[in-house]
């Protein structure tokens, strides 16, 4: 039997650079290819490569012998804003050009990052479910939304075996995240550290989901391990753990760091905000592949203290 052989795209990012590892830990370092826009001589088992070079994607796929793809290049729902012909061009052609080659290369399983931004004004922001009308209001939630009806698509017209999550607001210690409207989840805890005063550029009240970076890679693990009879959905599955607003996460904060301050100056970001949802119902996720998080916000909290380096 061929050994699995996986290619990250992206594999920079928040989400790319610890999945990397999480996935060299489960299948070898050199079974995991990482793939970004910036050259990194550090590691081994790395190449360049700029999602829309489909020419390069191929070459890529097929000199690796590449059986599973991760395409978690992306840019998100702040700075897409800045520039959504370019938003569209990464998030999307970037993903049909590897469903494409999942076709004919005959890939095993692909993955689809999806995101809360693909819900809008329509739905219901309270205990969201997995199906309801998505009508999002950021060009990075447009392309998201379009990206999972092609992951729907291509399973039942080639079969392709696709899987995707529809990831909240991620925070991690292991990078400092750009251009997304949760990153003040993560900015925050630079602040506290620092004995900054931290500006949050959403509202006090604004409930958004959000994760910790471990549950979010072992969900995505979990996913791509689970028998594919499992994965009843193939849009992307609702993925919950916890929510909290800026005013809850620095309460928790300033339990560890008590002359902690804050203050609220929203900007642009609120908005795109104030049309996500607040708290989502996963039950589908927690049925089919077993999904359960870990963290809760205390633990959270405490684990990226203990972990963040400033
Ligand atoms: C963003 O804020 O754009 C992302 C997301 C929720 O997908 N973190």
């Amino acid at each position: 039997m061929q050994e699995k052989k996986i290619l990250v795209t992206g594999a920079n990012g928040q989400i790319g650079k610890v999945l990397t590892e999480e996935l060299r830990k489960v299948y070898g370092i050199y079974n995991v290819l990482a793939t970004d826009i910036q050259r990194n001589l550090d590691d081994p088992c790395y190449e360049f490569l700029d999602v829309l070079n489909q020419y390069r994607m191929k070459e890529i796929i097929s000199d690796y012998q590449i059986s599973e793809v991760y395409h978690l290049a992306a840019l998100l729902s702040a700075s897409g804003e800045y520039n959504p012909v370019k938003t569209w061009n990464i998030n999307l052609n970037g993903w049909i050009s590897i469903l494409e080659l999942a076709k004919e290369l005959k890939l095993e399983k692909v993955f689809f990052p999806s995101t809360i931004a693909v819900f809008g004004k329509t739905t219901p922001r309270d205990f969201t479910p997995q199906h309801v009308p998505l009508q999002p209001e950021t060009i990075y939630g447009v392309s998201k939304a379009t990206g999972e009806m092609l992951c729907h698509y291509y399973h039942q017209k080639y079969g392709i075996d696709v899987r995707s999550l529809r990831y909240p607001g991620i925070i991690s210690y292991q990078s400092i995240p750009v251009g997304g409207t949760t990153d003040y989840a993560v900015e925050i805890f630079y602040a506290a550290k620092k004995n900054e005063v931290y500006k949050c550029f959403l509202e006090k009240d604004t409930r958004l989901p959000m994760m910790y970076i471990n549950d979010a890679i072992r969900a995505t693990i979990e996913l791509m391990q689970a028998p594919s009879e499992s994965i009843k959905c193939r849009m992307g599955y609702n993925l919950a753990a916890i929510s909290f607003t800026p005013e809850e996460i620095y309460e928790e904060i300033r339990t560890h760091y008590p002359d902690f301050k804050i203050i609220y100056e929203p900007d642009f970001r609120q908005k795109i905000a104030s049309s996500w949802t607040e708290v989502i119902d996963d039950q589908e996720a927690r049925k089919d592949w077993g999904w359960q998080h870990a963290f809760d916000l205390k633990a959270m909290v405490n684990d990226m203290l203990e972990n963040i380096a400033i």
